[in-house]
């Protein structure tokens, strides 16, 4: 959206419109603080809403009207996606220690720097839509209602995490969170699923369904959009792009890294996914126009990895260190947050040191807790369980070998 102002600002106004416009037009920014309140707006009561204005440079369109760029949300909303984000920060820190400390085994990836996408869509949906989403998925099982306690007990293999330790990091799931999905692009077409069911139930709900840039270039990611398209599938496909699938940048593994027009015949919104405001405008939009029974659409949330692919990836190799450096200290989500509650006369600087010291001792004590529980007990009974829903058991199952075989 760029208005004659935003125009003149480019010293474009002598030139046809549509030409100047094109000049003009500009990719969407990774600004984390650039949407803006009047601070005049802003009321005394924590829960009373006020106008928020997101940048002109919050998202791109393919064959879709924008979102609207003017949005409400309270102070009690701004606090909670703030304190949400630091609680998924923390979280992830206490199991990159637990990582390097050897205590949580395997395969881990970490969402640090991606916050924002998460807490934003969280913030945008009910308890009634669906999430479902690839091995990234810590945050994500957080803000769907599973507790750090269950999700680090999950990491740790402890039989009271989210999954009964038997999942780890990759398998995660909660009320209407279907994962937690090792297999790149795999969750995609379990997402059209979902919503299948949902419109075939009249829900009205929405099915969240992401992956990444590198899983964007799937078979089956277009098998899945072929198939939401033709039935009108309530489903917000969405590309998380934090420029890399594992170490390998974006523009080395895709032939058009516009992910938010890779649907083609399905409209497309390319979103600051550093901002959490832009995120929730997006994904409320989004739910709005699925729920009218439009159809799917492909969102692409522009973020960013702080860390390495996995915990055995420093991610330092395939990109500089000043990358890393120049994204933490100018795009953080949480920094830009933080930035306007305190710009906005949200909250002053002692109140949200407290929200900080909140969450980080309610992260810590649940990771204290999670490390006080005991492990399984090495025995058949708990290796052979929760592979079959609890009670819909066969007679038997066959282990490694003949000799190894289990009877229910
Ligand atoms: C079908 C399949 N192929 C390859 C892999 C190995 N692999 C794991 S993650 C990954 C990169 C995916 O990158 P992206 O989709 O951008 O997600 P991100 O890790 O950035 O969140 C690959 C190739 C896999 N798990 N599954
Ligand atoms: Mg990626």
């Amino acid at each position: 959206m760029l208005s004659r102002a935003c125009l003149r600002g480019f010293g474009l106004q002598s030139l046809p419109k549509r030409q100047a416009y094109q000049l003009a037009r500009r990719t969407v920014t990774t600004d984390a603080a650039s949407s803006h309140a009047e601070k005049d707006d802003v009321p005394e009561e924590d829960d009373k809403p006020f106008p928020v204005k997101l940048s002109d440079e919050s998202f791109e369109t393919y064959n879709l009207d924008p979102p609207p760029y003017t949005m409400e949300t309270t102070k009690k909303e701004l606090k909670q996606m703030y304190y949400d984000m630091v609680a998924i920060r923390r979280m992830e820190m206490a199991a990159d220690r637990l990582y390097k400390e050897k205590k949580i085994r395997g395969f881990c990836h970490l969402s640090t720097g991606q916050e924002a996408v998460a807490v934003g869509i969280e913030h945008a949906i009910t308890r009634n839509d669906a999430v479902i989403t690839a091995y990234r998925c810590h945050g994500f099982a957080l803000m769907r209602g599973g507790t750090v306690k269950s999700i680090i007990g999950e990491l740790l293999g402890r039989r009271e995490g989210i999954a009964y330790g038997k999942g780890g990091s990759m398998h995660m799931f909660a009320p209407n969170f279907y994962g937690g999905n090792g297999i790149v692009g795999a969750q995609v077409p379990v997402g059209a699923g979902i919503a299948f069911a949902h419109q075939y139930t009249g829900s009205k709900t929405a099915t969240v369904t992401l992956y990444g840039d590198g899983a964007s270039n799937q078979g089956q990611v277009f098998e899945a959009f072929n198939m939401a398209k033709l039935w009108n599938l309530p489903v917000l496909f969405g590309c998380e792009n934090n420029k890399y699938g594992m170490g390998t940048s974006a523009a080395r593994s895709s032939a058009l890294t516009e992910y938010y027009k890779r649907g083609q015949y399905i409209p497309g919104l390319k979103i600051n996914a550093m901002d959490v405001l832009a995120v929730k405008a997006a994904v409320q939009y989004g739910k709005e126009y699925t729920a009218s029974d439009k159809g799917p659409l492909v969102f692409e949330y522009v973020t960013y990895r702080y860390g390495g692919h996995s915990m055995s990836d420093p991610g330092t190799t395939y990109r500089t260190r000043e990358e890393i450096q120049r994204m933490r200290s100018t795009n953080d989500p949480i920094a830009g947050l933080k930035q306007k509650i305190l710009d906005w006369g949200v909250c002053t600087e002692d109140e949200l040191k407290q929200i900080d010291k909140k969450a980080r001792e309610d992260v810590d004590g649940e990771v204290a807790e999670a490390e006080k529980m005991p492990p399984p007990d090495p025995t058949e009974k708990i290796l052979f369980e929760d592979i079959y829903v609890r009670g819909s058991e066969p007679a038997y199952i066959r282990g490694r070998t003949p000799d190894e075989t289990y009877y229910y």
